[in-house]
C-alpha cells in the first residue's frame, strides 16, 4: 500500500528533507499523489515540513494507534494482519461481534475512545479518548466451547508479561479477567463467544489497559489507575499495543500446542488471588473461602471454612483486601 510505503519511508528519514522527485522514484507514483497523501498525513497529525526545493521531512508521528505506527514493533504471524484503527466507536468488542464471522482469524480491532466499552455482566467500561489501549482480537480457535475460558487467562498473562516489558512494573492478575497494580485496576478484559454445542464459531477479546489515562472519576479512583500514573512516567501506546499482540499470540499458539497445563504455572505465579480470602458471586449463588490454586483446566480451586474443595469455571470474585472489599 502506497501510504504504508510512504509513512515507512519518512520514518526512515525523520528529521530529514526527502525531495519530492525522491519520493515519487522510490514509490513508483506521482509527484501530485505524494502531495496528495503528504496533506492526508498531515490531517491525521503527522507533523510534516514542506519545502518548495528540499521536499518533505517528517518531524513526529501523532500518538495514534494505527496500523503503520504499531506494525513496525509487531512480530506476529497472524494476530493484527488484519487490523482495523476507529478513532471512536462504541465498543470494538461489539464491532468485533458483527464482523467476526467474514474476517480472518486473528483481526484486530482497536480504537481511541469508546463511548459505550463494557465490562462483564452488563458493566461498563471507562475509555477516554487517546490515553489507553481499547482493542479486540476475533480468534477461531480449534478447541471445545467449554474450553474457551482459558483464552481469558492466555489474554491475562499476555498483559502482564507487556507490562513488564514496557512499563517494569509489577502488576498480576486477579483471577479471572483484571490485572492489577499496587491494589488498583490497570487492565480488564471481556472475553465473548460465539459456538454451536461443540464448535467455537470465533472467540472475541476485548482487552482495556488505562496506560496514560489519569483523569478518573471519583467513582473509580478508589480502583482503578493507570500505568503511567503507578510509574510516574508516560508509556509508549504503540509498543505496549504490539506486545499484547506478540505475546498474545505466543501464549495462544502455546496453549493450542500443548495444552492448558502448560500455561498454568505461569497464571498461578502471576496471580494475586491465589492464598487469599475471596467472594466469589456466581449463577447458583455467593460464598467465601480461600483460593488454592487454579486446576489443571483453568479453574479456580476454593476451600470453603468447612474445608470444602469447589471449583470454579467463572465468576465474579472479590479479594479481600483489594478494590473495596
Ligand atoms: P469488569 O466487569 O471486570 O469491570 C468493570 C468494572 O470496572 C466497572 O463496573 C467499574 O467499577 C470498573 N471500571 C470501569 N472502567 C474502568 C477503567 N477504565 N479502569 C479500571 N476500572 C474500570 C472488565 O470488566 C472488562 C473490561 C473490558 C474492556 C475492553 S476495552 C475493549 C473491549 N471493548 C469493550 O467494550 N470492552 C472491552
Amino acid at each position: 500500500m502506497l501510504r504504508q510505503r510512504l509513512i515507512r519511508f519518512l520514518k526512515e528519514n525523520k528529521g530529514e528533507y526527502i525531495s519530492g522527485q525522491k519520493l515519487s522514484e522510490q514509490l513508483n507514483v506521482s509527484r501530485t499523489a505524494i502531495w496528495k497523501h503528504i496533506n492526508e498525513l498531515k490531517n491525521e497529525g503527522y507533523q510534516i515540513k514542506s519545502h518548495h526545493k528540499l521536499g518533505y521531512k517528517l518531524v513526529s508521528e501523532p500518538d495514534l494507534l494505527i496500523y503503520e505506527e504499531v506494525s513496525p514493533y509487531l512480530t506476529t504471524n497472524f494476530i493484527g494482519k488484519n487490523y482495523i484503527h476507529k478513532l471512536t466507536i462504541d465498543s470494538t468488542n461489539n464491532f468485533a461481534k458483527e464482523i467476526a464471522s467474514k474476517v480472518p482469524d486473528g483481526t484486530v480491532i482497536i480504537a481511541e475512545e469508546q463511548s459505550a466499552g463494557r465490562g462483564r455482566l452488563g458493566r461498563s467500561w471507562l475509555s477516554q479518548k487517546g490515553c489507553g489501549i481499547w482493542m479486540s482480537v476475533i480468534l477461531k480457535p480449534n478447541i471445545q466451547p467449554q474450553e474457551a475460558i482459558n483464552l481469558t487467562q492466555v489474554a491475562a498473562i499476555s498483559v502482564v508479561k507487556a507490562i513488564e516489558e514496557l512499563s517494569h512494573v509489577e502488576n498480576k492478575i486477579k483471577w479471572p479477567n483484571d490485572i492489577i497494580v499496587n491494589n488498583k485496576k490497570v487492565c480488564g478484559i471481556l472475553t465473548e463467544m460465539s459456538s454451536e454445542i461443540d464448535k467455537i464459531n470465533y472467540v472475541v477479546i476485548g482487552i482495556g489497559v488505562n496506560v496514560n489515562c489519569y483523569n478518573f472519576p471519583e467513582e473509580l479512583k478508589g480502583k482503578a489507575t493507570s500505568l503511567n500514573l503507578e510509574t510516574n512516567s508516560k508509556v509508549d501506546r504503540k509498543k505496549l499495543t504490539a506486545s499484547i499482540l506478540n505475546n498474545l499470540e505466543f501464549y495462544y499458539n502455546t496453549y493450542l500446542q500443548k495444552g492448558f497445563e502448560y500455561i498454568r504455572p505461569i497464571c498461578i505465579a502471576k496471580s494475586i488471588t491465589i492464598g487469599r480470602e475471596i467472594k466469589v458471586i456466581y449463577n447458583e449463588g455467593e460464598m467465601e473461602g480461600k483460593a488454592v490454586t487454579i486446576d489443571s483446566n483453568g479453574s479456580l480451586i476454593v476451600e470453603t471454612k468447612e474445608g470444602k474443595r469447589l471449583s470454579i469455571m467463572s465468576g465474579d470474585v472479590s479479594v479481600r483486601g483489594l478494590l473495596d472489599y
